[in-house]
């Protein structure tokens, strides 16, 4: 049976195949399927007038708590843009926080999405299920790390993603404590709350946090020179077993690139010790893969780089190309521990979602995006070790596939400087570029391009990076 969703959401794949890899680094598309045109266009000031209006609006209608990052209000995107009321036609640089890999309204998931909700939108797949939820959990069981026998679980977002892994690991083993790591972010929920290391803004006056959750170090080869991944490792377990004691974990939680910390790529070894000492005490290792899976990083999944393979795989974003849907999926034996009815949600794996995500994979699969990932990591890494060269306060580049980050100093230092990092971020905004910053110390910017972004954009963002550079210096 294909691994796809079946004939009544099956594409007409002839109407919308994209470029291929052999195409991809000579071919820039002037248009996407949703007829945008693929360049910077800048027609008023950024935000421009109905923005403001809306920002306006917003302001009157829209709790406080809920920030904006750059308020322009989007219009239409895909390829590579991101096109606001204003007519303005921005690079985006950050696929809203990993999400939109496969481009905004990718072809494939807009037929599939549209096939769906004409078809029907919602069941409750714990009242009467339909096949779409299955294809995924295929899908999801197919692509993730390990050729053992696997089952998924599907809910609507990263966090409740997490929540579920933890509920399912201590199902499983009948141990309380979760241990987690320094700079990891898991969610907004209250459990992930805990989970998540940065204060500011997650978790401020928020408490109190779940119990049972405990931070250990974690490998952040930048700042540990001259300490390898391995001693981290080793100070990680000591302190398991010195505070925690190891049998009584149910739970180690970690992402294998850290996102919301700052982009950090552990040292090597400390990922795989990690793993084997859970292995060695029975404790279930669960590997965040909800900002680094889905051919992010150049791989289906960054376990892969770390030649791991986790006993559960937590993912989200990537997975539905923009629809909400997150998933967990693991050992068939840890997975089916869990008492039948203990998991679920009205939404869970909702029709629609599921359908988006069959859309999504399936283009991922055709179109090589594992490889897109690789050839734009491969224009942006000269690009911006050129960029290093020039501007001293870039301390560090890191990441891996279209994940890659660069962390600002105050040069001469190991100082943080976040206030650069905001300066610089904010002259691309101004300029039509969109980047996010990220880190414990805000201080690293970080650049995570749908990987339907034409080269010729790619290569004009970078050189409004550096143009920030100078404008800031
Ligand atoms: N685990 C590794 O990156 C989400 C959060 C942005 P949700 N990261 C972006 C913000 O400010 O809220 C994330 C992640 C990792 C879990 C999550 C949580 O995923 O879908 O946002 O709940």
């Amino acid at each position: 049976m294909s691994p796809f969703y079946g004939e009544i959401t099956r594409l007409d794949l002839d109407s919308h195949l994209g470029p291929n890899m052999e195409t991809l680094m000579t071919l820039t598309p002037e248009r996407t399927d949703n007829e945008l045109a693929q360049e910077r266009r800048l027609v008023t000031a950024i935000p421009g007038p109905k923005s403001m209006a809306l920002l306006a609006r917003k302001t009157e209608a829209v709790s406080n708590g809920v920030g904006v990052t750059l308020p322009v209000f989007v219009a239409k995107a895909g390829g590579g843009v991101l096109v606001d009321v204003d007519g303005n036609s921005i690079i985006d640089m950050g696929s809203g926080i990993a999400v939109t890999t496969v481009g905004n309204a990718n072809p494939y998931v807009v037929e599939n999405v549209q096939r769906q909700v004409a078809a029907f939108t919602h069941t409750c797949f714990m009242v009467n299920p339909y096949s779409g939820y299955v294809e995924v959990c295929e899908a999801l069981n197919r692509l993730t790390p390990g050729d053992h026998a696997k089952r998924s679980a599907l809910f609507n977002s990263g966090a409740e993603a997490i929540e579920n892994a933890v509920k399912i690991a201590r199902s499983y083993t009948n141990r309380a404590a979760v241990v987690v790591v320094e700079h990891g972010y898991h969610g907004r929920t209250n459990l992930t709350m805990a989970m998540t290391a940065k204060n500011m803004p997650y978790k401020d006056g928020f408490g109190p946090f779940a119990s049972e959750v405990y931070r250990v170090p974690t490998s952040y080869p930048f700042r540990d020179a001259p300490l390898s991944g391995l001693d981290i490792a080793k100070r990680a377990i000591s302190r398991i077993e010195k505070e925690i004691g190891g049998t009584k974990v149910a739970a180690i939680v970690i992402e294998p690139i850290q996102g919301e910390g700052g982009f950090i790529v552990p040292g090597a070894g400390y990922f795989a010790a990690i793993a084997a000492f859970a292995k060695a005490n029975g404790i279930v290792f669960v590997a965040d893969e909800i900002q680094s899976g889905f051919c992010r990083t150049g791989d289906w999944f960054a376990s892969s780089y770390e030649g791991v393979i986790p006993d559960l795989v937590t993912t989200a974003k990537g997975i539905a190309g923009g629809l909400p849907l997150a998933g967990v999926t693991g050992r068939a034996e840890i997975m089916d521990s869990v008492h039948a009815g203990g998991l679920g949600g009205t939404y869970g794996g909702s029709p629609v979602a599921c359908a988006a995500a069959l859309g999504a994979i399936r283009w991922m699969e055709e179109e090589d995006a594992c490889g897109r990932a690789k050839a734009i990591e491969s224009v942006m890494l000269p690009a911006l070790a050129a960029m290093k060269v020039n501007h001293p306060t870039i301390g560090e580049i890191r990441g891996r596939g279209a994940m890659l980050a660069i962390e600002l100093i105050r040069p001469g230092t190991m100082e943080p400087d976040p206030e650069r990092t905001s300066a610089v971020a904010k002259y691309c905004h101004g300029e039509g570029v969109m980047v996010l910053t990220t880190g414990t110390y805000s201080n690293v910017m970080r650049f995570l391009p749908p990987l339907t972004m034409p080269m010729h954009l790619l290569e004009e963002a970078l050189s409004i990076v550096e143009r920030g550079f100078e404008a800031t210096g």
